[in-house]
């Protein structure tokens, strides 16, 4: 149908052979997670995502600024082949991130770096699964490492629903979390029936839409990166504006303010408030920081997916605007 022409070789392995008890596995596969520290998990068929469309009109758009990776690897969202031949399964899970306050650093990437504490509970899932799968299944671990719309993944195994701030909020956790999924040649039950794409449990609210520093949210999900205090601090690389500059308002490192005004946040150990562990950096000492100096400090924590060109551009813009802690 399309001109799109894989590159890949041929897979290396056949399929896995099915499962006696696909709904067995599948709940095995849950419990597992959640008796390895995640606070949300469900299995959803590795089939076309709902939202392709949806993201592709938004990289056509231009909404993604320089990030121009998400373009590159765009088509492979489309299908879960070039990340696991034979894909039929997918199991997505979500944590919550260590509780804080407010600080100049996103909670997110506070403390250890989620990709390699996410990647390590989910490879311990994935020796679970198999000791009960029958032989020859593949599983492959992914945390924002791979090209795939993890939010939709999640919504469609059943973890939450999709908020106007484009967020997956779990229900009794918030949105706070990150996600990983595991994928499966093993044609593991889905978890949950299927979604109904207008679900969500914002009501009236809209309070993430206008808090937002830069009005970045041109509707509901639908975010022109190229404003987000997120994008600017992390993955711009261009040197920022002087109207980009302040509107950082001291930020080093990614942006809270639609999670921190969500009544689904409300009151939790994520109420906006004094510090707590790695909030805040000092701009100071970052302001020049080499790349050498920069690994060593900040090449076990997500931090380090700003660069030292980037951190020490925020850092410049923080003192320029007298914003120390
Ligand atoms: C690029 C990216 C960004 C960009 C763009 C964000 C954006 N809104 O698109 C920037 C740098 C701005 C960013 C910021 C943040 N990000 Co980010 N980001 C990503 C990344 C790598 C890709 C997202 C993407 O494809 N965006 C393009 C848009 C069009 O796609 P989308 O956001 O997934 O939206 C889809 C759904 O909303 C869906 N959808 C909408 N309506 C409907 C209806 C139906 C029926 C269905 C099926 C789907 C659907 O359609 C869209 C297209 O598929 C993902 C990881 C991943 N691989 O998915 C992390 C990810 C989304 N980011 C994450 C985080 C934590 C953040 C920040 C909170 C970090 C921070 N504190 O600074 C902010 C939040 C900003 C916000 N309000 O979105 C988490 C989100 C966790 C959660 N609770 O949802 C993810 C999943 C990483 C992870 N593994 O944990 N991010
Ligand atoms: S992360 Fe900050 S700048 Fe980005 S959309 Fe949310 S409130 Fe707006
Ligand atoms: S702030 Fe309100 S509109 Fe935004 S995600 Fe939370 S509940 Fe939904």
């Amino acid at each position: 149908m399309s001109g799109f022409r894989s590159r890949r070789p041929e897979p290396r392995f056949p399929p896995a052979p099915p499962p006696d008890d696909p709904v067995a596995l599948s709940r095995l596969a849950v419990r597992a997670a959640l008796e390895n520290g995640f606070d949300a998990a469900g299995v959803v068929a590795a089939t076309r995502p709902d939202s392709f469309s949806t993201f592709r009109a938004w990289l056509d758009a231009g909404l993604h600024g320089e990030m121009t990776w998400l373009e590159r690897d765009a088509r492979a969202r489309e299908s879960f082949d070039s990340i696991l031949p034979h894909a039929k399964a997918v199991l997505a899970v979500a944590r919550a991130v260590v509780p804080g306050g407010d600080g100049n650093v996103a909670r997110y990437a506070r403390g250890e770096d989620y990709h390699a504490a996410v990647r390590r509970d989910l490879k311990r899932v994935v020796s679970r699964l198999l000791e009960q799968a029958p032989p020859g299944s593949h599983f492959r671990v992914c945390v924002d490492t791979a090209p795939l719309l993890e939010r939709e993944l999640a919504m469609r195994a059943g973890l939450g629903f999709l908020g106007k701030s484009g967020l997956l909020i779990v229900p009794g956790v918030g949105s706070h979390v990150v996600l990983g999924e595991v994928l499966t040649d093993v044609a593991l039950a889905p978890s949950a029936g299927p979604v109904d794409p207008t679900w969500e449990r914002c009501g009236s609210c809209s309070r993430c839409l206008e808090a937002c520093p830069t009005s970045a949210f041109l509707g509901p999900r639908w975010l022109d990166a190229r404003r987000c205090l997120s994008y600017l601090t992390i993955e711009k690389r261009s040197p920022l504006t002087p109207e980009e500059e302040a509107a950082l308002g001291g930020r080093l490192f990614g942006c809270d303010v639609c999670q921190d005004v969500c009544p689904w946040n409300g009151g939790g150990p994520w109420a906006p408030s004094a510090g707590g562990e790695g909030a805040w950096l000092d701009p100071a000492p970052l302001a020049g920081i080499d790349d050498g100096a920069f690994e060593e400090r900040f090449g076990k924590s997500a931090i380090r997916r700003a660069t030292a060109a980037g951190l020490s551009r925020n850092a410049r813009a923080a003192l320029a605007r007298g914003a120390a802690p």
